[in-house]
């Protein structure tokens, strides 16, 4: 018999994928976890019913988010990651040669585990000895850095990489949040965090790019395709104190893209600025 996984992206639209297998369906503290091994993206990590990523095209996310960020900063040595306990934005940003020190705030410790025992391939730095990982809150991890944190504990890059905006990732959308991580920025730090669906999701697109904007020094938004996702085209909002995140920076001048070739299967430096190119459609949302 046929079996088929069903995402309602929207009231009125969503995917299914054939699946092989349920691989696993548990509920963690947070929320409700489920991995299928499917026909045409193999292992597929569903949180709350939704499409986290599957195996064979997570690489364009967790390269969008990880490495844009990353090579537009000079020298990005301390890196916070908000979620993201897949590890797959870890896996990415240890491509970046200055990267010395990431911590990755997940509330929940359960897909940490999971990910570990089930995607290796994208969970495979988070033993590596520069990431420390701590299991909690992320609004509380940032608003205590913003409150009492020294400069040492700063962060030169801070990447969001949250579920959709409902259950345990609500707050990482909000203004008090996003004014806390700015706080925990260096002088030249860079925020970006995944911001949905620029056809679905209008209005937080809109919002978030609003209060970004009032934020930072600069602002912008960039896209990238990812089949899995509602619509397939996803985005994502980067505020920075100083750098133009729509450029590599030139302390990469002389950096070997080339030595990746393998490991780079959708950002590259033409794409890095590429990206930054929006549609009039989307001109329009940030107006
Ligand atoms: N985080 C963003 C997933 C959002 C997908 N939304 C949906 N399917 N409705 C992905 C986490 C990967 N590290």
């Amino acid at each position: 018999m046929e079996a088929w996984f069903f995402e309602n992206q929207t009231g009125n639209f969503g995917i299914k994928i054939r699946i092989k297998s349920v691989l696993l369906h548990e509920f963690s503290d947070y929320q409700e976890i489920t991995i299928y091994d499917t026909l045409e993206f193999g292992k597929v990590l569903v949180l709350d019913k939704a499409v986290m990523f599957a195996e064979k095209n997570e690489f364009v996310y967790h390269e969008m988010l990880g490495l844009v960020p990353l090579f537009s900063h000079k020298n990005p040595e301390r890196i916070l990651i908000i979620g993201g306990g897949d590890g797959g934005v870890v896996r990415e940003c240890l491509k970046n040669p200055f990267v010395k020190h990431i911590d990755l705030v997940e509330i929940d410790k359960k897909v940490i585990d999971v990910s570990k025992e089930f995607f290796p391939e994208i969970a495979c730095k988070l033993e590596d000895r520069r990431v420390r990982i701590l299991a909690e809150d992320g609004i509380e991890f940032v608003k205590r850095i913003n409150e009492g944190g020294s400069e040492d504990e700063k962060y030169d890059v801070i990447l969001v990489d949250s579920t959709d905006p409902v259950g345990p990732a609500e707050g990482l959308f909000r203004r008090d949040f996003y004014e806390a991580a700015a706080g925990s920025l260096k002088d030249d730090g860079i925020f970006t965090a995944q911001t949905e669906s620029p056809f679905f999701n209008q209005n937080l697109i809109k919002d978030v790019g609003k209060i970004i904007k009032e934020i930072y020094a600069k602002s912008s938004l960039y896209c990238a395709s990812i089949p899995v996702y509602p619509s397939g085209l996803w985005s994502f909002t980067a505020g920075s104190k100083k750098y133009d995140t729509k450029v590599i920076n030139e302390s990469y001048n002389n950096f070997d893209f080339g030595r990746f070739e393998a490991d780079l299967k959708y950002y590259s430096p033409e794409i890095h600025s590429s990206s930054f190119i929006l549609p009039n459609f989307i001109k329009e949302i940030l107006k």
